[in-house]
């Protein structure tokens, strides 16, 4: 993958989303810039079986309209059947290996959130990583400690050549710190999900 793909990288599910319509959210950070979109529907309230598919649809319809690509998380199967341009696999997710084997050559993100844990992604195939949480977050439930931006300037210097996406209680304020170690991108839920503007916040986010 192009690391330049990596830039705003915009996660979300409907469980994100506070009195607006999930697809109306993305079309807009669509339309605002975002690089990359990670279907992500779980947790509490999150949508099942056929309504959980058909949503999946309509957010790959309008990454396609926008020529964005559209990846989906954890959900190997879902990727497979819709020919997602990707997957996202955490720690505790199907083994890498085993889903490169399944998604042939399309975009395999892995999270990390120690060196040994990024070795080991692109020991396995990994076309990038997600480092975090960079700060803490209220959009995981179970995320681990932050790992801070010194984490950030090491993995960058370890793997220079690594396409990478920091994670993780990212702002607009604290986007600029981010940015200044060196990673190709941020990955962000709440502040798009939850921006009055999101054109103004995605531009905040960029380089
Ligand atoms: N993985 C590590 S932190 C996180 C995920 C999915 C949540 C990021 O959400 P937010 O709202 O941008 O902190
Ligand atoms: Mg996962």
């Amino acid at each position: 993958m192009k690391r330049e793909q990596l830039a705003v990288y915009f996660i979300m599910g409907t469980q994100n989303v506070k009195d607006r319509k999930a697809l109306e959210v993305l079309e807009e950070a669509l339309k605002a810039g975002v690089t990359i979109f990670q279907f992500r529907e779980k947790g509490t309230g999150a949508l099942e079986g056929n309504e959980y598919e058909q949503f999946a649809r309509q957010c790959q319809a309008l990454c396609k309209a926008y020529n964005v690509p559209f990846i989906v998380n954890d959900d190997v199967e879902l990727a497979v059947t819709l020919q997602a341009d990707g997957v996202h696999i955490g720690q505790d997710d199907e083994k890498a290996r085993k889903v490169r084997e399944k998604i042939g050559n399309g975009i395999l993100g892995i999270s990390a959130h120690t060196l040994e844990e990024v070795n080991e992604a692109v020991k396995n195939g990994a076309d990038y990583v997600g480092v975090g949480p960079v700060f803490p977050t209220k959009s995981k439930a179970d995320a681990k400690s932050p790992v801070g931006l010194e984490f950030l300037e090491q993995v960058v210097s370890h793997f220079p050549d690594l396409p990478k996406v920091a994670i993780g209680g990212i702002t607009e304020e604290r986007a600029p710190q981010v940015l200044k170690t060196g990673v190709d991108g941020i990955a962000a839920i709440s502040v798009i999900c939850e921006s009055e503007q999101i054109q103004t916040t995605v531009k905040q986010l960029k380089k």
